[in-house]
Order: structure tokens, then sequence, then C-alpha cells
């Protein structure tokens, strides 16, 4: 009997491990081989971002365009062959007005659509997952504030040389050799659908966090907290990785992220709890009750 109850409880630890939060997500948030956009958009924020990016493209092309066949009219209509006698004056008020005003009214136009999306992405709202992350040199630390609980976040592949014992070291971690320099040893993991604040800071230089496919991007400053927020609306695997120059292995600090069902997230916090903090106290009721059943 006891034996039943200690295998049981063996089996449960070993499946609530924080690996097993993986399992069959797919893989979404990572660059592609000679990709040209931007990754698949999994927020409100990264939307906004690529529809501003789309809107903005229209407005610069058209105005390229106009230049180049205004230049290229200058250069045909009024070269020393085809207008030998240049004309003599000086000002053109209308024209003078036009091109100050049009700019402005395009600028407007511009800064009308972009501030919004800036706003939301600043405008931090109640988190119901808050994680505090942490750069260092080199890898980043993730504290789960509501739970009280830490980890820290190295690369796959110390040596950071991709050779067979990397390859085995990433596969072992549901990941494959194409995700080497992105994959970590520990994840963030979050539920789907659910508002996350994160607060970000740095240990020792400047470091920062992001996630492309969530539209987040913050710099991780000493002495100093910030904030970014997302809401993921897809299940998968999301990679991100240190985008403020921090030194030698700047390189070598990726950061991984988990978006999970709201199931497999309650499973991996109670293991993670296990793991890290070692204190059940801490659990959501809601994990409590499940586990007391
Ligand atoms: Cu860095």
């Amino acid at each position: 009997m006891r034996l039943t109850s200690q295998l049981l409880a063996a089996l449960a630890a070993f499946s609530a491990l924080p690996a097993a939060a993986q399992e069959g997500l797919e893989i979404i948030g990572k660059p592609e081989e000679g990709g040209l956009g931007f990754q698949p958009a999994v927020t409100e924020l990264m939307r906004d971002i690529v529809w501003l990016d789309n809107m903005v493209l229209i407005i610069i092309t058209a105005i390229s365009l106009f230049v180049t066949a205004l230049m290229a009219f200058a250069i045909v209509r009024f070269n020393r062959r085809a207008n030998p006698e240049p004309a003599k004056f000086t000002h053109n008020s209308p024209i003078e007005v036009a091109w100050t005003i049009i700019p402005i009214v395009v600028l407007v136009f511009i800064g009308a659509f972009s501030l919004p999306v800036l706003f939301k992405q600043q405008e931090i709202p109640e988190g119901e997952i808050n994680i505090k992350v942490t750069g260092y040199q080199w890898y980043w630390g993730y504290e789960y504030t509501d739970h009280e609980f830490g980890f820290e976040s190295f690369l796959i592949g110390e040596g950071k040389v991709l050779n067979d014992e990397v390859v085995a070291e990433l596969e072992a971690a549901g990941y494959t050799r194409d995700e080497f320099l992105l994959a970590t040893d520990t994840a963030v993991v979050v539920p789907v659908n659910k508002t996350v604040v994160m607060t970000v800071t740095g240990a020792d230089v400047i470091h920062a966090w992001t996630i492309p496919a969530f539209g987040v991007k913050q710099d991780a400053v000493p002495g100093r907290l910030a904030q970014l927020w997302f809401k993921a609306e897809k299940e998968g695997v999301y990679f991100g990785q240190c985008s403020e120059l921090c030194g030698k292995d700047h390189a070598y600090m990726p950061i991984t992220v988990k978006v999970v069902s709201e199931e497999a997230y309650d499973a991996w916090l109670k293991g993670a709890i296990d793991e890290y903090a070692g204190d059940p106290s801490t659990l959501p009721d809601a994990v409590k009750l499940a586990s007391a059943e």
C-alpha cells in the first residue's frame, strides 16, 4: 500500500515535471529560413503592429514612387539639352505651402494610427499571471510572484557549439537541431488567453526581453522596473532572444515561452512549485482542490 502510494506520488511528480508542459505543443514563434516578414502574430498587440506596418508600407511606397517620378521628370524635362534657358524665379508660394502642409498631414495621419497601438502596449492592465524577469550576464531568471517561486533559464548547449551531445539534449527537451540557440532548458509557461504582466529588470547590465510573436520588447535596466503585457491566443512554443547588446555571450541567452492550456498550466504550476519552491501551500485554490480529490 505504502509502496503503491509512493509510486503514485513519484508518477505524479514525474508527470508534473515542467518539461511535460510542452507535450504536443507546436513551435510557432521562431525565425524561418529566408523569412522576410514578421513571425505569426498571436496577440492583439502583434496584430496591431503588423497592420500598422502594412499601412505605413503603403504610404512610404506611394511617397517613394512620387518622389522618384518627380526626379525623373526633372531630369528629363529640365536637363541642359531639353531646357537650355533655365527659369530665373526663386519662389513659388503655393508649392512651398503644399510641400509643408502635405507632409504634416501625412505625419499626423500616421501618428493617429500608431499612437493608439503604442498606448495599448504601454498601458499595463491588471495581470492574471504576474512574472518578474531579470536579465543576467548571460541568462534569464524568472519569478512567478503570485506563487513565490522562481527559476533560471539557460541556453541548451552550454558549449555554444552544435554537436551530437547538444542535439541529444535538444531532442530530450522536445526540440530539434534547428532550435539550437533558441531553446532553453527551462521555459516560461503561461496559460492561453490570460493576461500576463511581466516586470522586467536587469541585474548587471542592460538586457532586453522580447517575444516577437507577442509584439513585446522591453529593456531590462538595472535598478529599474519596467513592465510589459501580453495575452497569447494560441497554444505553442515561442522563442525570443536578448535584444540589447549585453556582453560577450549576448547571443547565447535566448528566451522560450510555452503557451499551454489552462489544465496543463495548473499541472505545470503544481510541479514547478514542488520543484522550485517546495511549498505547496502557495498553490492556487483550484490546484489544491484538484490534488485533494
Ligand atoms: Cu543581451
